[in-house]
């Protein structure tokens, strides 16, 4: 039995849950408890605050978990990281009043920076040998300029329209962040088998993630013309229509350059073009 952390409320709770009901782990949706047994696979989901999350797995109270990267650095790092997951993104900034006038790194010296990463900041402080006051504090710390507490802020962005309602400028980042699945270091034989079953599920749901499947009605005259708008993809199935001048091209596009795509093939000729979702993509 492979016991996974998992935030148990919050920005990662329910993109976790969805990850791994997509490969295929079901967690019966009957009362929560802070244990849970999977219905069909042998694992069990431990809930816990994203701040247990690192030492829990570290310490082999549990044998995996899913947390931001950020939140692992901050902890001491002492679990491995076994796969980013591609959400949650954000970054670990410093950021300073609005009006003051950054000339570099050197601004810090001899600031105060509230934050509710000091580990991190404390780090990235020495390397650069910086010296300033880290003022912890646990929430809002965004407010802290406005309030006179502090003099900068070390603190996660996303959109980073937080910063703005606040009066402030990102001017450092150090940290990129998103949620990755840790384990704890050597993985009896048995767990490890579950977990490489996990990571292989995962790269199959992940890998379909930003493709789609597209077929469409090329007429023959057009098809060296189709193909060649296809680029990178080797041997795309082509199959014969009814009216044989006509015949049916299958391929797998990237998201990213699928707009771009698409408008080439309707140029050169398709028709009737379909695009769909891949679930699940194994190379
Ligand atoms: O209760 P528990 O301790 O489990 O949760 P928590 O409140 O400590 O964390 P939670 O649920 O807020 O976030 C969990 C993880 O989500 C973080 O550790 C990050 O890895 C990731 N994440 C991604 C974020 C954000 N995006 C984010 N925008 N975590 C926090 N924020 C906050 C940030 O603190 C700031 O207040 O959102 C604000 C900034 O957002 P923007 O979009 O305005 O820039
Ligand atoms: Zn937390």
């Amino acid at each position: 039995m492979l016991r996974i952390a998992v935030q148990s409320k919050g920005r990662l709770h329910d993109e976790t849950m969805e990850l791994l009901a997509e490969a295929g782990i079901k967690i019966g949706s009957a009362k929560r408890q802070l244990l849970m047994a999977a219905k069909n696979f042998p694992v069990e989901i431990l809930f816990l605050r994203d701040d247990d999350i690192p030492n829990t797995v570290a310490d082999g109270v549990a044998d995996v978990g899913v947390v931001g990267l950020n939140e692992l650095l901050e902890r001491g790092d002492r679990a491995k990281i076994v796969k980013r997951l591609g959400f949650g993104s954000c970054r670990l900034s410093i950021a300073i009043p609005k009006a003051e006038e950054y000339d570099g790194k050197r601004w810090l010296e001899g600031k105060r920076i509230a934050t509710s990463y000091p580990e991190i900041l404390r780090k990235w402080l020495k390397e650069n040998a910086i010296r300033a006051d880290i003022h912890v504090i646990t929430g809002s710390v965004e407010i802290s300029t406005g309030i006179g507490l502090a003099d900068a802020i070390f603190d996660i962005v996303s959109s980073g329209s937080t910063l703005i309602s606040n009066n402030l400028k990102e001017v450092e980042t150090i940290v990129t962040s998103e949620a990755v699945l840790i384990a704890k270091q050597n993985l009896d034989a048995e767990k490890q088998e579950v977990l490489d079953q996990i990571l292989f599920r995962l790269e199959a749901v992940m890998t379909a993630q930003n493709k789609k499947y597209v077929l469409m009605n090329a007429p023959k005259a057009s098809l060296e013309e189709i193909l060649k708008v296809l680029p990178g993809i080797k041997s795309p199935t082509i199959l014969p229509l009814a009216d044989p001048d006509w015949c049916s091209v299958h391929t797998v596009l990237d998201e990213d350059c699928f707009w771009h795509i698409i408008t080439q093939l309707k140029a050169a000729g398709a028709q009737g073009i379909l695009v769909l979702p891949i679930e699940k993509m194994i190379l």
